[in-house]
């Protein structure tokens, strides 16, 4: 059976690296045979060490230097330039024969959802066994109109690719216990978001229509139903068992070995 690949995409220091890397963890002593992929090519975090590194292929630094940009014309050119290896990417994977691909996305994330050549890589490395994990970085999404902003985000992502979407709200053990069952509530009971952006005063939140929130509570998968936490290592299980849900109706892949508990 073909892998199911995971791509964690989110808002610039959202936690996609370090929550790609816990889950790995988190994945194989629970006996389940991942691999990591780093489609980063300015990826920085020394203590991210992934299977397939795209910057065996591509590296900001020498494309910065190459074409004469600056980091963000580098991270734009870059991103052609790994859509051009991405049969070497996917050979490397092959090699590896794991059932889930875990894939750490560029750090800003219209580079990876707005450039046409993010599908084409996406689709060569998984085809339809993809599913996009978008992160809710809490320094937003405390905040009603943060929130919001983020639920739209994560719609735009998913229309940009239309593939399964799975929010996530990351760093959970940042957020206090009244902020964690207020966000829970959100998602639960969506009226309750609405009332809270219109209590914040008038901000340009207030002007949000209930026309276009309706859309937004129409969408199912973009509200996040997961807290994670890759510092604490809480979340994990109701990730995988989401991501599960997500294809063939919670079919389960061979384990490596080992069994599920934690
Ligand atoms: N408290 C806490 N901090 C976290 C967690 N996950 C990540 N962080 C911190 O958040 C910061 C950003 O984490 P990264 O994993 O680099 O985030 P990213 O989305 O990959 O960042 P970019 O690739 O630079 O956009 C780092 O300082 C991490 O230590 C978490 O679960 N809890
Ligand atoms: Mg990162």
């Amino acid at each position: 059976m073909d892998p199911i690949a995971l791509y964690f995409t989110g808002t610039a220091g959202a936690g996609k690296t370090t929550l790609t890397k816990a889950f790995q963890n988190w994945m194989e002593t629970a006996g389940y045979d991942a691999v990591t992929v780093n489609l980063d090519p300015g990826m920085e975090n020394p203590s991210f060490d992934p299977d397939v590194d795209i910057r065996d292929w591509v590296r900001l630094q020498d494309v910065m230097a190459e074409y004469h940009l600056g980091p963000n014309g580098a991270q734009v050119a870059a991103s052609d330039l790994i859509a051009l290896k991405v049969f070497e990417v996917r050979d490397a994977l092959e090699r590896l024969r794991a059932d889930y691909i875990l894939v750490d996305t560029p750090g800003q994330v219209e580079l990876f959802a707005f450039r046409e050549s993010s599908r084409a890589i996406v689709e060569a490395l998984s085809g339809d066994r993809s599913l996009l994990v978008f992160l809710f970085d809490p320094a937003l999404a405390r905040q009603p109109a943060g929130f919001i902003s983020l639920l739209m985000l994560s719609a735009t992502v998913q229309f940009r690719f239309t593939l399964p979407l799975l929010s996530v709200v990351a760093k959970e053990d940042v957020l206090t216990e009244p902020e964690r069952t207020e966000m829970g509530r959100w998602s639960q009971e969506p009226f309750t978001l609405y009332e809270a952006v219109h209590g914040e005063g008038e901000t340009s939140a207030t002007t949000l229509s209930s026309e276009l929130f309706r859309t937004i509570e129409s969408m199912g998968p973009i509200w996040p139903q997961v807290f994670a936490s890759a510092e604490k290592n809480t979340g994990l299980e109701d990730l995988y068992a989401a991501a599960q849900r997500t294809f063939a109706g919670g079919e389960d892949l061979e384990k490596s070995g080992g069994d599920a508990s934690e």
